[in-house]
Formats: C-alpha cells, structure tokens, sequence
C-alpha cells in the first residue's frame, strides 16, 4: 500500500514539474485533488478498510494530500514569478539618465509671479491657502457685506452655475472661511491671522489690454490686536520691492469697497510706458494693481471675530496685472493664449 502512494507521489512530482502554464497546473490539481481526483478517491475507498489499516492508511492519504497542495501552491508562485520576468523582459528599456529629445518646459509667468509673493509674505509669518474656485453666493458677496440686490455686485458680473453657484468674480471669497479657520487661535492665543490666498477669478466682462474674463488675484488678510493702515503699507512696499527688486512708484486713494473701510486703492506706475500712458494702462500712467483697506466690522463679526476687540487689513493683489508689470508684458491677453513663443520666454526666471 505503502508503495502505491510513494508511487503516487513521484508521478505527481514528475508531472508537476513537466507543468508550464497556469492552465496545466489547474488541470492537474483537478486531477489529483478535485472532487473526482485519484487522491480524493483514495480517502473515499477508505471506507471499504477494517478499522485499524484505516487509521493508518488515512494518515498517510492526508499526508500525501498536503504535500501535493503545497507543491501545487510553489509551482503556482513559480508560474507566477515566471510571468512576471518575462513581461519585464518584454518591455522598453528607459534610460531616466538619457538626455531628453523633447523641449524643456517652462513656467508661466503668472506662476513665476505667485512663487515670489509667496515667498516674500512666507518670509514675513504669512500662510499660503487655497480655496476653490467655485463658490457660493455667500461665499463670494454677501460673507463680505454685499447683501442681495447691493449695487457693489454690479462691478463684478461673473459666471453662474446651474446649481446657483459661481465662478468666484473675486479672492475676497476666501475671506470668511479664512477668519472661521483662525480666528479661534487669535481669541485662545492671541496670534494674529496672517494669511495670503492666490486664486483664479471669473468675470464676465469685456476684454482689452488689461482686462481679462480670466485672470489672477492674490488676498491678503492681517488680523489681531491694534492692526492698522501702517502695517498695510508696510507689508504693501515690502512685497513690492522684492518682487521687482527696485523702487517703484505708488499712489494710494481712496476707493470704496463694501468689505473695507476705509478702502483705497493702490497703483502703481505703468513699468510698460514710464508712466506716459498706453493702452496697458489705459492711458493714465498708472496701473491698478491692488485695492486694500481696514476689514469691516460686519465682515470680521461674520467671520466670528469681535470687530471691538480686533482690527484687520485686507488687500486684493492683481497677480495677473504684477506679472504683466514685472514682465514687460503689454497686452494681458497673450498670458491665457497658450502661446509657448510668447510664454517661454521667462523659462529662465526660475
Ligand atoms: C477686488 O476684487 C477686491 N476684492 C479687492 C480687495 C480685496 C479690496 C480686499 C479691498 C480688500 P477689484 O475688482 O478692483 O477689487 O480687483 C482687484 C484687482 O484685480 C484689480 O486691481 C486688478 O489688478 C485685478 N483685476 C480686476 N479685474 C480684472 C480683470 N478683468 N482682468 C485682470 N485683472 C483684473
């Protein structure tokens, strides 16, 4: 009996090892080990057996039958491994070190221009956010004090979603949500909020030289304990003069805003024309670059913050209008034309 099984298990073993694909391998543990196979017909002849050649036939079946499984199982694991070198043979061998035959790539020079701000206010405590650029109705008016029906929202027209949703028209948008995320810090702590948020903005407007139905603002929001307009101007220059490495000539007058109060309006003078004027700068010399003011009360109370205990400036920074300035770029509208003659040329900036 003994002897059969021994017998049994070469031939298993000589089999397996003529296996080469998974397939075969199915097949023959169908064979051996399925319902109908030679092993399970074995156990099953068992019953015929007086008890005591049972027991000890028994054993030797289910030992037999673990020793095929496992055998299966390592054959099946070096079918596997098997597959496996031969796909890896069969693909292209990519040399990461080869020099490229295709163009290096650039950035664009609006993200040149979003790097250096950030860098800048980084430098000086500031967090860089994100923030999505489809909002809600709140999100983008009236969070920051432009109910329904004001006629603020007149200034900025922009895309609306079926949903009632919109493009965002301004960074503003972020405001609330900025002040809700650390304002409680500032109450628990005392830590001014710091923070700047770049972000694409939708108006639906008509395009020249200098405006876009696209472009980029970058928000910047300080509040805390007696924040006042010299902390606003002072962080305004800092940025400015990083940025452009040299002095540049700015104006400050007053503007209205809902969200601010006061409001103003910073400008400075056209890098594009010296300040003669030209369409960039709508022949006037100076180019609107970013409007910023004290936040109004109702928008920090909206934002959870006790306008009487705190105090905030906020500005609106006109990326897309920095990079034109910083870039001598004359007309805004050759930034969205996907035209990489005109983009890369600022590939070396970084
Ligand atoms: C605003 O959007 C305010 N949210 C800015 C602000 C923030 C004020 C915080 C006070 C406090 P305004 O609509 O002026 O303001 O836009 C701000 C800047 O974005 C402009 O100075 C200009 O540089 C840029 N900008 C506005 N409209 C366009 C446009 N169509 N194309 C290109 N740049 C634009």
């Amino acid at each position: 009996m003994e002897n059969n099984l021994q017998h049994l298990q070469e031939e298993i073993e000589a089999r397996l090892a003529a296996v080469t694909d998974p397939s075969e391998l199915e097949e023959l543990r169908v064979a051996y080990l399925g319902k109908k196979g030679h092993v399970t017909a074995l156990l099953k002849g068992m019953k015929e057996m007086a008890e005591a050649q049972r027991k000890a036939f028994g054993a030797e079946v289910n030992q037999l039958k673990a020793t095929t499984a496992q055998l299966i199982e390592e054959k099946s694991a070096a079918l596997r491994q098997l597959q496996l070198q031969k796909e890896l043979a069969s693909m292209p061998v990519i040399d990461v070190t080869a020099p490229s035959s295709l163009e290096k790539g650039s950035y664009h020079p609006i993200t040149l221009v979003q790097r250096q701000c950030e860098a800048v206010f980084r430098s000086m405590g500031f967090t860089v956010e994100d923030y999505s650029e489809v909002v809600t109705d709140y999100e983008c008016f009236e969070s920051v004090n432009i109910p329904k029906h004001h006629p603020a929202r007149d200034m900025q027209d922009t895309y609306y979603l079926e949903n009632g949703q919109l493009l965002k028209s301004q960074t503003s948008a972020a405001q609330n949500a900025i002040l809700r995320k650390y304002g409680p810090a500032l109450k628990a702590t005392g830590t001014p909020i710091k923070a700047i948020f770049p972000g694409r903005c939708f108006r639906n407007e008509a395009t020249d030289a200098c405006h876009e139905n696209t472009f980029f603002q970058m928000e910047g929001m300080m509040v805390g304990k007696d924040i006042s307009i010299s902390n606003l101007i002072y962080f305004m220059k800092t940025m400015l003069s990083e940025v452009f490495q040299r002095d540049i000539k700015v104006r400050l007058r007053p503007g209205f805003f809902p969200f601010v109060e006061p409001g103003f309006e910073l400008d400075i003078s056209c890098l594009i024309c010296g300040g003669e004027g030209c369409p960039s700068c709508k022949h006037s010399g100076w180019l609107e670059l970013c409007p910023c003011g004290m936040i109004h009360p109702n928008v920090l109370r909206e934002g959870g913050v006790d306008p009487d205990e705190y105090t905030g400036f906020a500005f609106g920074l006109g990326l897309t209008r920095l990079a034109m300035m910083k870039y001598g770029i004359k007309d805004i509208r050759d930034l969205n034309s996907g035209s990489l003659k005109s983009l890369s040329q600022f590939a070396d900036d970084e």
